[in-house]
């Protein structure tokens, strides 16, 4: 028993949540905006430098430096740094940072009485990493598609197509655009296992979870696949450590940190993982079937699975569950809460009106379908926005509102088949999921409860648990149960005739989207 500590760096911020096992509840969470504390220092918006031609990267030295604002912050709030047993975190997902030889030498001799800043500032061989925003890299998608073999060759080998977010293409472009720099690069590591490294005092591999978003792991066997390698850029085998087991510590805390804010020595540090992996198990999905759903700027369905199926229209993403025996599916609709409220205010609705709207009219909508695509769609792939309405006359306000949702609704179940999960039960969280109208439209489309969940910090909570489970090495339910509960009373049940209504309805909205997109 103890204090398991999470973080998470995500690209606007470095989150900690601290959990108290002896009395299971979460002690303590913070969170270091980037902006407010370094944006003057490094020029960045939002955490990011916008470059150009799609390019989006942010400086690593950032994320670094936050860790120690963040531990100087924990400890002026009065949090006992000495009794944390255990150490693990979450990274946004798929960002590369390129390190120079010197990096083992300087990680292993950092001095408790200088800044991170200043010690780490000469490890780099880039000084910004590309981050999962940037979509530079289309041409090497293709080409490392193309060199690997035909178009389901990679799909099959790593999980997922090539995406231009991804890392191989993000190392390609690397090795195109500035090959002395490439080769000068020892390491190359990802958001996560770069901080988990500076925090091990030594380099510390990717954990399987997120060396699914890579490109470059063999989803199968959770090593780095040669030909993936091969067909992304030349030595880079070299350049990565093997895959860590993300249930197994990579050592003790370094003495920087034990000798500057207190940690005790034998703090155990277990590899970081992406976000996604992360808040997949802080949202408590770690058995097959369990499914969340994130009703936010965009909405996003993520599903525990027992085996790596794939998607085949390159919809989905596929990554190893940092449990070490489960697979997350993760889908995007870019159309959530963008589509709302480009409905509501369409209709110079506010929320109570567009609630109402929705209590006016009925389950199915008398028939009435809209293509929700106010923005280009990622699920499924709509380059241009596009708004079809089918049976339903722009001027009927409500029945538009009802149409959006309804629409987001049954998108998430035509969408989600190709994981082949059979959802049982729906955990929704994010802003929209205090609306109890669109939850019942979501449980009479899936024919399933759905019930709320209320976390901010799933992927820092996610990390805190993984830390937990792998010290006192309990069952993941054990783990997870105490945090991980629904709000009391939040349970939305389908109503069986509604539900049936549905089931044509589905069809005829799965006709209509294959028609408009391509
Ligand atoms: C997932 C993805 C994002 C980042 C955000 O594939 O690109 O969710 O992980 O941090």
């Amino acid at each position: 028993m103890g204090k398991y500590l999470g973080l998470d760096s995500s690209t606007q911020s470095l989150t900690c949540c601290l959990v108290d096992h002896d009395i299971h509840s979460i002690e303590y969470e913070r969170t270091i905006n980037f902006d407010e504390h370094f944006s003057d220092d490094y020029g960045t918006i939002n955490g990011v430098l916008k470059l150009g031609n799609g390019k989006v990267h942010s400086p690593p030295l950032m994320w670094a430096e936050a860790l120690d604002v963040l531990f100087d912050t924990m400890r002026s709030d009065g949090v006992d740094l000495s009794s944390i047993s255990s150490i693990s975190g979450s990274g946004q997902q798929h960002g590369t940072v390129y390190l120079n030889d010197s990096l083992t030498k300087t990680l292993a001799n950092l001095d408790p009485g200088q800044v991170l800043k200043a010690q780490l500032s000469s490890v780099f061989s880039r000084p910004t990493s590309p981050i999962w925003m940037d979509t530079s890299t289309q041409i090497q998608c293709t080409e490392i598609e193309t060199r690997i073999g035909r178009q389901d060759t990679l799909l099959h080998l790593t999980g997922n197509n090539a995406f231009e977010r991804f890392s191989a293409p993000q190392i390609r472009k690397f090795y195109q655009d500035d090959p002395v720099s490439y080769h000068q690069t020892s390491t190359i590591c990802l958001v996560s296992s770069f901080l988990a490294s500076i925090l091990a005092g030594t380099p510390v591999g990717i954990d399987q979870g997120d060396a699914s978003g890579t490109n470059l792991m063999d989803i199968s066997k959770h090593t780095w696949s040669r030909k993936a390698l091969d067909a992304t850029a030349p030595d880079l085998a070299g350049k990565l450590l093997p895959i860590s087991n993300p249930q197994i510590t990579v050592g003790k805390i370094s003495s920087y940190f034990s000798v500057r804010y207190g940690f005790d020595p034998r703090c155990t540090i277990l590899p970081f993982s992406g976000d996604n992996p992360c808040s997949m198990i802080g949202l408590g999905l770690v058995e097959p079937g369990r499914v969340a759903l994130s009703l936010g700027t965009s909405d996003t369905l993520f599903a525990c699975m027992d085996a790596p199926r794939v998607s085949h229209n390159g919809e989905g993403c596929v990554f190893a569950s940092p449990d070490g025996r489960n697979y997350m599916a993760l889908i995007c609709f870019l159309n959530g809460s963008l589509a709302r409220e480009a409905i509501r205010d369409n209709y110079d609705f506010g929320w109570q009106e567009f609630t109402q709207a929705l209590k006016d009219t009925p389950p199915g909508n008398n028939g009435a379908l809209i293509l929700p695509y106010f923005s280009p769609e990622i699920t499924p792939k709509i380059a241009n926005p596009c708004v079809v309405r089918d049976s339903l006359i722009e001027s009927d306000a409500k029945a538009n509102v009802r149409a959006v949702v309804e629409a987001q609704a049954m998108a998430s179940k035509i969408h989600s088949e190709w994981m082949n999960v059979n959802i049982r039960s729906l955990y929704v969280t994010g802003g929209a999921s205090s609306n109890e109208e669109i939850l019942s439209i979501y449980a009479n489309v899936h024919n399933c409860p759905v019930h709320r969940f209320e976390t901010t910090n799933s992927a820092a909570l996610g990390a805190a648990l993984r830390a937990l489970q792998a010290d006192i090495r309990c069952d993941w339910k054990t783990a997870v149960g105490p945090y991980t509960q629904p709000t009391a009373n939040s349970t939305i049940e389908p109503m069986s005739n509604a539900s049936e209504t549905y089931v044509g309805l589905l069809k005829r909205y799965e006709t209509l989207v294959n028609t408009n997109s391509h």
